[in-house]
This record gives structure tokens, C-alpha cells and sequence, in this order.
């Protein structure tokens, strides 16, 4: 209401200003006043040169001083990065190429060919020989761009190399979790209805697909991934759309509900070497919500560790496929009739008979 309420007010005030000033040119021209009308002009005439100066040289500034405060994510961390990375830097170069060319010419035209009564205007409505230049030339150089990006798209979201390891990320209101698919290599079947935070299945696993057995769950921990192993993530969503943003990797996927999605890629750095590359002792590779997705969006933040295959294989070995949580009996540490805390534990988990 208050948004609102706000734009009326200065759409009114703009009109007013407008109105205002229609008026005085009109009683001004009325009154005769052509010397002020000409003095006017080149006063305009000469801002117009102050804004194109000031512009460009705003821009420049803003670029150098903010853009490294801004995107403070490092070199590209990933093989489709440097890639990415290469196609926006030429994208911006020929942009800004036509940017500056354009908006010099804009303005100083605008100067350079202000009213005087020495000259007149030279009248030249058409030439098909220009339209068509002008058309064909952008289309062109346009169509390169998106082939390049089309073509970048299809290799991130297309076939994972054969040896990738896969890592489900499923997005939820305001969390992500991971799962691994354990010894098999094959992600357990899921259905939505089977999801029961109570019971240990938060994802809604089929424990009766023994593919579930392996598979390692982790919620609230950074996601751990193997430096130069392509990795397959498939994305998932349990409300509303949320999106995986891998920042320091250049790569962005929605996380849909009931649709799987996926995208692969190959860390190329680990945190240390990114520790090291940035100067920052406490740098994180962050997996950020980049999709509104409701009040705690701004809070929706994972983290990803990237490390040696020694590093990553030493962690899974501490991990523990959620099928036990879900029924501690069957995990094989299991005393029957012990009376661990663990097992108590355990037990107060396990899903209620149905
Ligand atoms: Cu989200």
C-alpha cells in the first residue's frame, strides 16, 4: 500500500514538473522570449556533453572501485568456470565496445549538432543499405553469443563423464541436504509421500529398494566433493522452487519440485588452495539459494569442502547410511539386548507400525 502510495506520489510530481515547465516554455514564446529559448538550448546542449563526460567516467569508476568488492568469488573453481568466466569477459568487452560507441555518439551529437541558425539540417530519411547493416551485423554477432552459451549449457546440463561421482542436493524451506549413493554408486528410489521427519526420512527414501541401504545422508554439514572428479548433482525441491548457486564454481541450477534437474562439473580446487589463493584463512565454497523462495531465503546457505580423495573417502568412512538411523537393528554394530545409549537412542527413532 505503502509502495504504492509512494509511486503515485511521484508520478504526480513528475507531471507537475513537466506541466510546469510545458507551461513557461509556451508563456515564454508567447512573451517572445527567443533569446531565452536559445540560451536555453545550449545550456541543454552543453549538459548533455557534462552527463556523457561525467557517465563514462562514472562508469569506470564504479567498475574499478566496486566490481572487486562486489564479486569477490576468486578465479573460476571448476572446469566449466574458466569457461564461463572467458564467455561473459568477451560478452562484456564487445558490449562495452558498442556501449561507449553508442552512448558517445548519443550525446555528443546531441551537442555537436545543437540548433544554430548557420546550418541546417541535412535531410536523410532512408537508406536500406544502412538497415540492413545495422540489422544483420548485431543478429549476428548476437546469435555467436547465445551459440557460445547454448553451447556451454548443454555440456554443463548434458551426459556426466562416466566416472563422476553422484550427490543428490534437495532444497527445502530453508535447508539444503545431501545424499550419497554409498558402495552401489546408485541413489535409492524416493517417493514424496514416504517423507516423515519423525520416522528418520526426511527425503522420503523406499527402504524396501535396497539401493537406499548405502545411502549416506547429511544435513546441516558441508557438502564434502573430491578435487578433479566431475561430480554429478541431481537437484531436487520439497515446497517451493529454490535454485543451487555455486558461485565460485560459475554454475546455477532451479531446484524444482517433482521435476529433477541436474548438472555436472569438476572442482578444480580444493578449500586450501582456495585459502591460499584468496588470502582468506576461513574462505568457503558457499551453495547459495539463488531463487526468492520465501522469509528466509536471505539464510538458505550451505557450504561445499573440496579435498583429496584421502580426505574424502577418510570422511565417508565416518558416515552412516540413514537406513540405520531408521532401523538401528539392522545396522551391524548392533548388540541385541544391549542397553547402549546409542541403541536407545536409535530405538526411540525408529518409525511407529503403521
Ligand atoms: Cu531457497
Amino acid at each position: 500500500m505503502t509502495t504504492t502510495f509512494i509511486i503515485v506520489i511521484l508520478l504526480l510530481g513528475f507531471l507537475i514538473t513537466f506541466q510546469i515547465a510545458k507551461a513557461s516554455e509556451y508563456v515564454s514564446v508567447m512573451r517572445g522570449e527567443e533569446r531565452a529559448r536559445k540560451q536555453n538550448n545550449r545550456i541543454n546542449a552543453f549538459l548533455l556533453l557534462v552527463f556523457l563526460i561525467a557517465g563514462l567516467i562514472g562508469v569506470y569508476y564504479c567498475n574499478a572501485t566496486y566490481g572487486p568488492k562486489i564479486l569477490r568469488f576468486g578465479s573460476a573453481a571448476s572446469n566449466h568456470g574458466v569457461d564461463v568466466d572467458n564467455m561473459l569477459k568477451i560478452t562484456l568487452i564487445i558490449t562495452g565496445i558498442v556501449f561507449v560507441i553508442t552512448q558517445f555518439c548519443l550525446f555528443w551529437f546531441a551537442y555537436k549538432y545543437q540548433e544554430s541558425e548557420t546550418r541546417k539540417a541535412y535531410y536523410y530519411p532512408h537508406n536500406n543499405k544502412l538497415e540492413v547493416l545495422w540489422t544483420a551485423v548485431p543478429a549476428i554477432v548476437l546469435t555467436v553469443m547465445v551459440g557460445f552459451g547454448l553451447y556451454y549449457w548443454f555440456r554443463i546440463t548434458g551426459e556426466a563423464p562416466k566416472d563422476s561421482m553422484v550427490v543428490e542436493v534437495t532444497g527445502s524451506q530453508f535447508k539444503w541436504e545431501f545424499r550419497y549413493p554409498g558402495k552401489d554408486k546408485v541413489l535409492g528410489k524416493k517417493y514424496y509421500r514416504a517423507i516423515d521427519e519423525g520416522a528418520n526420512n526426511p527425503l522420503g527414501q523406499l527402504w524396501d529398494d535396497p539401493a537406499n541401504h548405502d545411502d549416506i545422508y547429511v544435513m546441516g554439514e558441508p557438502l564434502h566433493l573430491v578435487v578433479n572428479k566431475p561430480v554429478k548433482l541431481v537437484i531436487n525441491a520439497k515446497d517451493v522452487i529454490h535454485d543451487v548457486g555455486l558461485s565460485h564454481f560459475r554454475l546455477k541450477m532451479d531446484a524444482v519440485p517433482g521435476t529433477p534437474t541436474t548438472m555436472w562439473f569438476t572442482p578444480t580446487k580444493t578449500t586450501a588452495d582456495m585459502k591460499r589463493e584468496t588470502g582468506d584463512p576461513d574462505f568457503v565454497f558457499e551453495l547459495s539459494c539463488d531463487q526468492m523462495c520465501g522469509q528466509g531465503h536471505f539464510n538458505m546457505r550451505g557450504t561445499i569442502i573440496v579435498e583429496s580423495q584421502t580426505e574424502f573417502d577418510l570422511w565417508m568412512a565416518k558416515q552412516k547410511p540413514k537406513y540405520y538411523m531408521a532401523f538401528p537393528s539392522k545396522a551391524p554394530d548392533f548388540i541385541p539386548g544391549q542397553d547402549t545409549t546409542k541403541t536407545k537412542e536409535a530405538t526411540a527413532m525408529l518409525p511407529t507400525q503403521k
